[in-house]
């Protein structure tokens, strides 16, 4: 069956995070996915939080399936030249160096435009122009001058990193969408374009509702869903809301039965409005569907607190998963807190090809991410991540050279 993106050619020229989870997601939509990496080395992820020996890292296999392995100095320039080949082959160029390595190296946009006007160039930063486009950044600094951190957490503790990688991970999303829609213009135009995803700017986009509150707290003083009202008090900027739902529908986490000795014993539970009366029968307080004090959602806001507590004391009755299903036959929105132990043994995700197992020739069996995003006539096949150079012969005769010529460049240090 033919792929979506079926003879599309990236030159990955990513590392760490942000940007092989951009081209990863391409090579399972059918790109052809080239890594250039540099000799000896590689990516280096591939020596990172080893878990066993000599072999790569966990990092490095789960964000670089189904792309080939070239090894290349693009310093040397020999190497360079090779570098010239493969960009005059290639549709897209994608890299997450630390800003202007790209044109130290000698590969300028007018450079790569006088190579390949189709190309299209597409870069992860930290920042996009401004006072910090020169810095260099990971996942946490982006979380924090995002917007991520500053609104999460609880509001008597000090700002707190998500576990989702947002930063890395989100802006690789955000620079996958960037270069298929670059692609598509190009089908108009015939011309290149560079795709820039910074990301401070993925990580505010995926905090937008926090700058919505922004200026609803600098209008009105205060937000009625935000545990702060009314147990406290409101400064100038958002503050963090702990486990408030942040929508319209009021939701905390709960402890559930076993919560003394099981970190992940919690439900998240959200006091929908239109089960509000199947709630008070579920937790045994009937009375409350028609007490004027919280009857409305309105008339329950200031109540939250004491709500939650007393939802609470039945949640504590049943462990999470006894308690789910008890909600979902009366159509109450809930989840249970998973720990990641129990998303790996879930076997719907096995079978969605949500989670994985794959096969390396060094690491043996482990288990991956699978595409999150499912196309219906594009499936993807997950394929282990390539070993170092290990496709460096099969695209340098790809791009018309002799194995002599191989093997002079070999030894010559470029490739
Ligand atoms: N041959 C020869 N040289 C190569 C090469 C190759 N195949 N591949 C890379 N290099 C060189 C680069 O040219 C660069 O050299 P110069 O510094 O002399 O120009 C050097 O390797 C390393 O590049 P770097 O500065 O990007 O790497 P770093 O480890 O110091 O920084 C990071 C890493 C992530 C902080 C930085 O790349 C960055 O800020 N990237 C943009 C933001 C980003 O993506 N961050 C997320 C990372 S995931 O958490």
């Amino acid at each position: 069956m033919s792929k979506a993106l079926d003879g599309v050619r990236i030159l990955d020229f990513t590392h760490v995070q942000s940007g092989p989870t951009c081209t990863q997601l391409l090579a399972w939509f059918g790109a052809d996915v080239i890594k250039v990496e540099r000799a000896g080395a590689g990516d280096i992820t591939r020596e990172q939080l080893r878990d066993i020996p000599d072999v790569d890292s966990l990092y490095f296999t789960m964000l670089n399936h189904n792309k080939r392995s070239v090894t290349i100095d693009t310093k040397n320039p020999e190497g360079k030249q090779v570098l010239e080949a493969l960009i005059q082959k290639c549709d897209v160029l994608v890299e997450n160096f630390a800003p202007g390595a790209l044109d130290r190296m000698g590969f300028t946009w007018e450079r790569i435009q006088e190579l390949n006007p189709r190309m299209i160039v597409a870069s992860v930063k930290g920042f996009g122009p401004g006072p910090y486009e020169d810095c260099k950044v990971y996942e946490n600094v982006a979380q924090c001058a995002g917007g991520a951190a500053s609104t999460t957490g609880f509001d008597d503790g000090p700002p707190v990193v998500t576990g989702a990688q947002i930063g890395d991970s989100g802006t690789g999303l955000h620079l996958a969408l960037g270069i298929v829609t670059a692609l598509f213009q190009r089908t108009q135009t015939g011309r290149g374009q560079r795709v820039l995803a910074a990301m401070q700017d993925g990580v505010l986009n995926l905090c937008r509702v926090k700058l919505r509150d922004q200026q609803r707290l600098e209008r009105n003083g205060t937000m009625k869903e935000y545990p702060q009202y009314p147990n406290g008090t409101f400064g100038e900027a958002v503050p963090r809301a702990g486990n408030a739902s942040g929508g319209g529908q009021p939701g905390w986490i709960l402890k559930c039965k076993g919560w003394e000795t099981d970190p992940n014993a919690y439900i998240y539970f959200i006091t929908q409005a239109p089960v509000w009366a199947k709630i008070c029968n579920v937790i045994g307080k009937e009375e409350w569907a028609t007490h004027p004090d919280y009857a409305t959602p309105a008339a329950r806001l200031p109540h939250l607190k004491d709500i939650f507590a007393e939802i609470e004391r039945w949640t504590m009755t049943k462990n999470k998963f006894e308690a789910m299903q008890i909600l979902n036959k009366y159509d109450i929105p809930c989840g249970p807190i998973l720990s990641m132990k129990e998303i790996a043994e879930e076997p719907s995700l096995r079978k969605t090809g949500t989670i994985v197992e794959v096969d390396h020739p060094t690491r043996g069996k482990y288990l991956t991410v699978g595409n999150p995003i499912k196309l219906s006539d594009s499936p993807t096949e997950v394929k282990r991540s390539p070993l170092l150079g290990e496709h460096t012969d099969e695209v340098m005769a790809e791009l018309g050279y002799s194995p002599e010529q191989i093997s002079a460049l070999r030894t010559a240090g470029a490739i």
